[in-house]
Parts: C-alpha cells; structure tokens; sequence
C-alpha cells in the first residue's frame, strides 16, 4: 500500500472511531488502541511532513500563541431564547404557537436540555472546519478556531457529504468529571480553582496559547443549523439534528420528541429528576417546534424566536452564610476545611455543608466566618464556595486558621515544604483516618460489605474494638449486638455480609487496601497484569510502571505501600481470616444474558425515550450497541426520521425494528 493510501486509511479509522465514540457514545476500540494507530499516523506524516493537512487527526493543536482574537460578523444573528419560569409560562408559550399557528394538528415539539457552557458556531466549508466563532454580542463574535479545533468532539471534517457552508451552533462545555480533575490539577499547582464548568469553559476558550486548551476537558454538543448553502434543508428540526449527528458532531442524548404541552411538562419533571446524574451542568430544558415550515411561519419577537423558549430550572448558585469551618482528617491524613452553612436550596437540594480545599484556599477566597458567600452546586459535584460578598463583611467576622493539632488524634498538622495540603501525622493510630480507611474498604466498590456505615465503623474504632481492617472479620455477634441502633438480627447479618465478602476479586482486593492513587481502574490494571497479589507486591516501581496509566508517582506510591511492614501485617490477617480471590483466571464467564452476542443499532427519535436509555437498557440485556450497521447487525431498531443507517440496514437485509417493538421486548424481560 503507497503512504498515501496509508495515511488515508489511519485518518479514516482515527475519524470513524471518533464519530462512534462522540456522535454515538459507543466506544468501539479501547483508548490504547485508538492511541496506537494515532501514533503510527503522527509517525507517517513526521516521514512525510508533505503529505500533512490540515483536517488530518494530528492537527489539533496549533504551534504559536496568537497575539488576540479576530473579530468576525455573525452572517446569521446568533441570537438568545425567550425564557419561561413556570407551568404557566410554558402553557402560554404552547397557547401562542397554537393561535398564531392556527391549526387543528397536535404540534411536536423537540425538548432537549440547554447546556450551561458558551454559545459557538461552527463554520464548515465542504466538510472541512474553516471557521469557529464566539457568539459575542450576537452580531459579532471572536475567531477562537485554533482553541476549537483542539476539542475532540469537534470533528475536523465532517462524514458524508456536506457541501457549501455548513454552519452548526452549539454549546463548548466542561463535563463534571474533567472539571473536578482540572480543579484538582489547579489546586496542585497552587492555581485558584475554578468556581464551576462553566467558568472553567470560559477561561479555557479565552486562551491564546491553544497548547494549553488541548489539555483543558472541553466538549461540544450541537443543538441547530445556522446556514446550509448547497444543501436541502430537511423538513424537520429532529431530522436536522439526525443529519448533524449523521456528519459527526455530538448531539446530547436526552433529545426526545413531545406532542403537546402535557408532554413536554412530563419531559421537564424527567429531566429535573435527572440532572443530578447528568454529566454536565445544564441551566433549563429547550422546547422547539420540529416543523421548520412552522418555525419560518411563526418567525422572531425582540430578537428570539417564537418556536422556542428555554424553560427553566433552579439555580445553582445562591448566597449563604458561613456559619463556621470544621477540620475533617481523610483516609490518607489529608486535613480539609469544611464550611458549615447557613442551610439553603441550591438546585433544588438543601445544602449546609462545602468543602474548602485547603488553607490556600481559605487564603484566596479571603473568607472568614460569618461572611456571606456564594455557593455553587451541580449534581456530583462537591458543593462548593466560589465567593465573598466582601461589601457585605459582618465587623464580626472571623479569620480562619489551621489547629495545630489533629482534632481527632492531637498528633502534630504539618504542611509539607511547597504543598498546598495539611497532613495529620499520627498515621493509622488517628481514629479518622482508620475510620475513612475502614469506610473505603467495606464500600460497594471495594468488599462491598452491606451494613457497615459510618456511624457503626465509628462505634468500632472508638471502642478500640477494630484498628484496622482484619480487625473486622473477627468481630463477634454477640458483641456487635449490643453496639447502638445494633440488635442480634442486624449483627448476625453483618457477619454474614463479612463472611460473604472474603469471596472476591483481586482487583476489588487491591482497591480496598486503599493505597493512595490506586483507584478502581489502575486497580484493576495491576490485576490484569500481574496476575497475582504477591507478583503485585513484589514488583519494583519500573514493573509497575509497564502498568497501563502507572507512572513513577503511582509507583512509588505502590511500592512503600507494599514494603509498610504494617501493611504487610494487615494483608497477612486478612488472607488468613479467609479472603480469596481467584488468582492468574480472568474474564471468568458470566451468566448468559437474553441478548450476548447480538450487536443492536440505535438511529433516528425514539419517543418513549431517549437513545441513550434503550442503548443502557439493550446493554443490560447482554446486546452490544454499535454506531453503524453491517451485516453483523442483528436488529436496527429505526425512530422518528431515521436517516442513512436505516437505508443501509435495508440495503444489507438487516431485520428492522419499530420503537414499539423495542418496547415490547423490554417490557417482556422487565416482566
Ligand atoms: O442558547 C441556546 C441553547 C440551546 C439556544 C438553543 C438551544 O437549543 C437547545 N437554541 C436556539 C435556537 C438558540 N439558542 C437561539
């Protein structure tokens, strides 16, 4: 094969990976794999610095600062949504479409989350990206192409055909887990966090140096179409969001169609009850009419459209008083901060407590007791102080300082040279520490010991009855009868929720120990390939660190774990008080699932639900969800304006599903 057809086939499969993982949140091959013939390609073009484009997988990141941004006139107007803040609102809204619209048929709406990020367009010129803008003042944005070309959601070129401009408008984010990453790296760094995703996104897009935003977590999810110049407009809002995620580009899951305003109401409880568990922050839900014909009849008032209104929901920030801060000493004797709040609603939960981080925190935020300060929080996110109102300092007011002495175990609080963490130094003599210890050991992801909450691993540890973890498995019923809010029924079945976790796996093993860095995934690396506990606790930190993702601070981290004559002493209890594990076996087979070995695909609107919550149900079922049809294809099941995968199902022979018929079947095993 010539480079060329080479390079061609690497930046096609780099590109169809990308469009199964973002377009279709299916990920097809493991990151590794993926990396693997990354770098083949980057090795190839370094070859044949010739034969570079700049749409090639490679080209993400720009090589120079630039000196600003340009600024560039929006060709179509980027323009904001009404706002409606209740039922009544939302009613008034469909009641304003109905008589404006005048028409006896139901309206379909399409309801999707409005996600709270920054407002970019895309601008591709015949599949390529050529162009990303700011929204600015609507009229007028900013040039941060070489900033958005480094978000991998956004692809470079567009699958398909797209000719002429193709304009798509969507919203950059900063998800949950990226952005508590980023937060920790920040504090690390001895850099102020950021007060939310949001923030997060903003300083992110505003950097020069794109170098710097390639390592930032950003997303894109699209949500409409500005401009198509050589293309048919499809009939449909939902047909037009397909197409784009046809071309590539990230569409959230949650998009659903609704007919009527009942429907859409139910969508919105949906969706409130869920935002807790979404990844991002999301500020309301978005109600469009689909028909574009009607969206053209009913046109735009003050600069909004008349066909859509963002409905929404509670705020994530609201003003509180500090009422005082506490020290709590974690599993690993890290001393953090924790504000005690004047209780309040912040969407819609009640919140008194919010984590400080650390003195340097304390320091920045310049906050003292009795302050009044703004409190941000969003579903998984630890609830969190992002400022003062200074203007409003109570002459009071109480300066913070760190004690001196552990409150828990009154060993000395040191703060290491160049750290931004204080450390209690009594080690596994400090209760809280064996407390959390013991806390991250039972957890459902580590031994998944049932009945062993704080409050009874407090009572433990205080009674002097449990140090340390293999003190646990020689706990008596009798005794544990007698601790409070215990009785014989609920120690006898603690017992046995002991006895039933000394079955388990080397990896959920490893996790429990509670080794500092080691969380559940690089626990499970080091199983994989070791194989066995002792070759994990033998190994000297260069065999960690041929460990997927160990590098020399893991390592290290590992290895004065396992030489802690302690630690050796706790693992020897614990073998011989009976745990096992199977070890140098792995995958063992599971039970058959109804549907292992089928591969489903999901395309087009489904109206029962979202894609994301049949591909989740078709998963537990034993189905693989794939992004693309072939021959292997057991079922297509085909929604509201499906597009090419269902005109290849049929080319291919594929079975092809109605939505009802998924139900059906779900329904059947739900049974
Ligand atoms: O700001 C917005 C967020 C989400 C939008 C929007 C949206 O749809 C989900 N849609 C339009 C049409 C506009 N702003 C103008």
């Amino acid at each position: 094969m010539s480079v060329t057809a080479q390079i061609a086939k690497l930046r096609e499969q780099l590109e169809e990976w990308s469009y199964q993982y973002y377009a279709l949140g299916n990920s097809e091959v493991p990151d590794a794999e993926y990396d693997r013939w990354f770098r083949e390609l980057e090795a190839l073009e370094a070859k044949h610095p010739e034969l570079i484009t700049s749409d090639s997988p490679t080209q993400r990141v720009g090589a120079a600062p630039l000196e600003s941004f340009q600024q560039v006139a929006h060709q179509v107007p980027m323009l904001s949504l009404g706002n409606a803040f209740d039922e009544q609102e939302v009613r008034d809204f469909h009641r304003r479409i109905c008589e404006l619209l005048d028409t006896s048929e139901p309206i379909t709406y399409v309801a999707e989350p409005k996600l709270d990020g920054l407002a970019v367009s895309l601008i591709y010129r015949d599949g390529t990206l050529a162009q990303a803008l700011t929204r600015g003042d609507g009229h007028t944005g900013e040039d941060i192409t070489q900033n958005v070309r480094t978000i991998k959601s956004v692809p470079l070129r567009l699958r398909g055909a797209a000719p002429g401009v193709v304009e798509v408008r969507g919203e950059v984010v900063m998800q949950h887990a990226g952005f508590e990453r980023l937060n920790e790296q920040q504090i690390e760094a001895g850099l102020p966090p950021f007060a939310n995703p949001r923030n997060a996104a903003a300083g992110s897009l505003r950097q020069l140096d794109s170098r710097v935003v390639a390592q930032r977590p950003l997303d894109f999810f699209a949500y409409s179409v500005a401009q198509l110049t050589a293309m048919e407009w499809p009939a449909t809002h939902s047909a037009l969001l397909a197409q784009v995620r046809d071309w590539g580009l990230q569409v959230s899951q949650e998009v659903k169609l609704c007919t009527g305003v009942e429907e859409l109401l139910t969508y919105y409880s949906a969706l409130a009850a869920k935002r807790d568990v979404l990844p991002y922050d999301i500020d309301g839900i978005v109600y469009k009419v689909d028909r574009l014909d009607w969206q053209e009849d009913l046109g735009y008032v003050s600069r909004a459209p008349r066909w859509a209104v963002a409905h929404k929901l509670p705020v994530q920030e609201e003003v509180t008083t500090l009422l005082d801060v506490d020290f709590q000493v974690g599993r690993t004797g890290a001393v953090t901060p924790v504000a005690r709040l004047k209780p309040v609603q912040v969407g819609g939960v009640t919140v008194s407590n919010a984590t400080l981080h650390n003195m340097d925190e304390i320091k920045r935020l310049d906050i003292h007791i009795g302050d009044e300060v703004v409190l941000y929080r969003a579903g998984d996110v630890i609830p969190k102080i992002v400022s003062v109102v200074l203007s409003r300092r109570p002459q009071e007011a109480k300066a913070i300082t760190l004690p001196t002495a552990c409150p828990e175990c009154g060993s000395e609080i040191f703060t290491p040279e160049g750290e931004a963490i204080a450390r209690c130094t009594g080690g596994l003599i400090c209760p809280a520490q064996q407390k959390e210890a013991l806390r991250h050991f039972v957890s459902r992801r580590a031994m998944d010991i049932d009945g062993l909450g704080i409050k009874l691993i407090a009572q433990l540890v205080d009674k002097g009855w449990v140090k340390s973890a293999a003190d646990l498995y020689q706990l008596q019923a009798g005794a544990v009868a007698g601790l409070e809010r215990m009785g014989p029924k609920s120690a006898e079945n603690l017992i046995q929720a002991l006895e039933k976790s000394k079955n388990t796996t080397l990896a959920r093993f490893l996790y429990a120990l509670g080794i500092r860095e080691v969380g559940e995934a690089t626990a499970e690396a080091l199983a994989n390939h070791f194989g066995s506990l002792s070759a994990v606790m033998q190994a000297d930190e260069d065999a960690l660190q041929q460990v997927e993702d160990v590098g020399p601070i893991v390592a290290g981290r590992i290895r004065h774990f396992f030489a802690e004559p302690h630690n050796q002493a706790v693992i020897a209890a614990l073998l011989d008080a009976g745990i096992h594990f199977p070890e140098g076996e792995f995958n063992a087979p599971q039970e058959e699932q109804p549907l292992e070995g089928q591969t489903w695909v999901l395309t087009g609107t489904l109206s029962e639900m979202t894609r994301g919550e049949a591909k989740e149900a078709l998963q537990a079922l034993g189905a693989k969800v794939s992004g693309s049809v072939s021959k292997r294809t057991h079922i297509v099941v085909a929604g509201e304006a499906a597009g090419s995968k269902l005109t290849r199902a049929q080319e291919l022979g594929v079975t092809v599903w109605e939505e009802s018929q998924l139900l059906d079947l779900l329904a059947q095993y739900r049974e």
